[in-house]
């Protein structure tokens, strides 16, 4: 548009230029009277548009009365081409296309005959031809992550910032009836949403790019593959919030009378009772939050808010932000509720772990100071911690006793002892990594999680793992690597993507700063529910 604007512009000083300047041509003229020489109208603001091997060249001619040729020259001379033209009354503007050029600038030369045979004055103009040498330079938009992938229906491609000339990315996929998707992606987009895939599906990527701003030919850097992630049904279910608690909160308001206004209204599972800001003396501004513990953890797909009932000036914009330690929190992104609904559901674009939950209602309908909230409401599975007194240690690496057992034993690990450890062999011998133990626990479980805790106070173990399961105790699938932070004494959990069934489970501990690992306990996240 800006383009087009400053051509205008440069059209509309044409004219003004050209006005002054058929007054000099009348003087000409009268100089001229006895016609030794007449020129034909000379082209206007000559612009070129580069292409591939080729380049389009636009101009304008005014008062063009009997002009019926146009000659354009390059390479000193030495090229031509004349095109037939017949110039609309009084201001024409003309394209012509100049194919076959090899790639590098030009300098062209265009002017005009008319039926007279007389020739305009030569208007130059540069431009540039690209091909091979522009193409090669070329690489993709860079692919930052893919996001998701356990849910029912989304994952979330996310792109880096692109180079300068980018006009988009374009993607091709399979769904799961296994027909070819195209889609793209915009240079001032970040994110792309995918919900239909094939599990384990490849994508290609191909980014496009323009030589200069108002290039007539695009040209595709090299494309490049990147897997999709598995696909997986995930059914969550309405989480009970017998256990839910709230842990923190901005302000409340019990001026209508308790228990609306308070924050625990709005998880009470009433949908006619509401938090309410302060709204009663202290006129609070947004942001309002309330942080919600759910007493247990909860692989999450679906969350739904319902508005205070009857009530317009609801909450409009608002953000998620779940934590598993009520530390770190990740935001699951900033939504807005539509004024209409009784009550919203919201996908997770990814299958997060969550304990706790912090909503911040950001704006409210009708620019109100305040914030009300029904009912706050999550989907999901919940993850059990599962019970350890049936396990059995079927197989480890090695472990050693000679602290004084039960220290050093892989049963260490899952006695519910935080004083109590697994350590690998340092006496008469120190195995380097990888370090592993397996155990059955004896039951079919869908693992949604792992949770590990170091030696208490000790930061020489490791500080990566892998999880490993079995049904059989002999095939292992590889769930995962994740990091283990060595110099904390919290538990750490760690989500396990694609949610395996299975009744063996292996740690290895694979990379730290000396020969040996140590844990001090593992737990299993999961349901044994069919
Ligand atoms: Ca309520
Ligand atoms: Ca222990």
């Amino acid at each position: 548009m800006k383009n087009v604007a400053h051509i205008l512009l440069a059209i509309f000083c044409g004219i003004v230029i050209l006005s002054s300047c058929e007054k000099m041509n009348d003087i000409h003229s009268d100089f001229l009277k006895d016609g030794d020489i007449i020129y034909a109208p000379k082209p206007l603001l000559a612009h070129s548009f580069g292409g591939k091997n080729r380049l389009k060249l636009k101009y304008y001619l005014m008062n063009a009365v009997n002009v019926n040729k146009c000659v354009v020259e390059w390479n000193e001379g030495n090229s031509s081409r004349s095109t037939d033209i017949a110039p609309k009354l009084p201001l024409d503007s003309l394209e012509i296309i100049i194919d076959g050029l090899e790639e590098k600038s030009y300098i062209f030369s265009i002017y005009t005959i008319d039926t007279n045979g007389n020739r305009s004055v030569k208007e130059q103009v540069t431009g540039s031809a690209y091909d091979q040498k522009f193409q090669s330079g070329l690489t993709n938009r860079p692919f930052v992550t893919i996001e998701g992938g356990g849910t029912t229906d989304s994952i979330v491609v996310r792109w880096g910032t692109p180079a300068g000339g980018h006009t988009g990315v374009e993607l091709t996929y399979n769904n799961r009836s296994g027909e070819p998707v195209s889609r793209v992606v915009l240079p001032e987009e970040d994110a792309i949403v995918i919900r239909d895939w094939e599990s384990e599906g490849q994508m290609s990527y191909q980014s496009y790019y323009v030589p200069e701003p108002m290039a007539i030919d695009t040209f595709a850097a090299n494309a490049e593959q990147v897997m999709m992630p598995m696909y997986i049904e995930f059914t969550g279910t309405p989480v009970d919030k017998t256990n839910w608690t709230i842990i923190d909160f901005s302000a409340e308001e019990p001026a209508e009378g308790a228990p609306n206004g308070l924050a625990t209204a709005a998880i009470d599972g009433n949908p006619a009772t509401f938090w309410h800001s302060p709204w009663n003396g202290q006129q609070p501004q947004h942001p309002h939050h309330i942080t919600i513990d759910f007493g247990a953890v909860v692989k999450m797909n679906a969350f739904e808010l319902t508005k205070r009932q009857g009530k317009n000036d609801c909450q409009k914009r608002f953000t998620v932000e779940v934590s598993l330690d009520n530390v770190n929190f990740t935001s699951l992104g900033t939504f807005t509720y539509e004024q209409a609904n009784a009550s919203q559901r919201y996908q997770t674009n990814s299958l997060p772990l969550v304990r706790y939950l912090r909503y911040t209602a950001l704006e409210a309908y009708e620019d109100k100071f305040y914030t009300h909230l029904a009912e706050f409401s999550v989907e999901g599975v919940v993850a059990e911690k599962i019970d350890r007194s049936a396990w059995e240690v079927t197989g480890f690496s090695t472990e050693e006793p000679a602290e004084g057992a039960p220290n050093g034993l892989v049963t260490a690990a899952l006695d519910g002892n935080l004083g109590t450890f697994w350590h690998t062999q340092w006496n008469g011998g120190s195995p380097g990594y990888p370090h592993y133990f397996v155990v059955d626990m004896k039951q079919q479980v869908k693992i949604l999680a792992v949770e590990c805790f170091r030696r208490q106070g000790d930061n020489r173990g490791q500080s990566k793992y892998k999880i490993h399961t079995s049904n059989d105790g002999v095939n292992f699938t590889d769930q995962g690597t994740f990091d283990f932070n060595n110099q904390i004494d919290a538990g750490q959990v760690a989500s396990l993507s694609f949610m395996p069934e299975a009744r063996y489970v292996k740690y290895e501990a694979i990379e730290g700063p000396n020969n040996y690992a140590f844990l001090a306990e593992f737990y299993v996240y999961g349901t044994t529910e069919p």
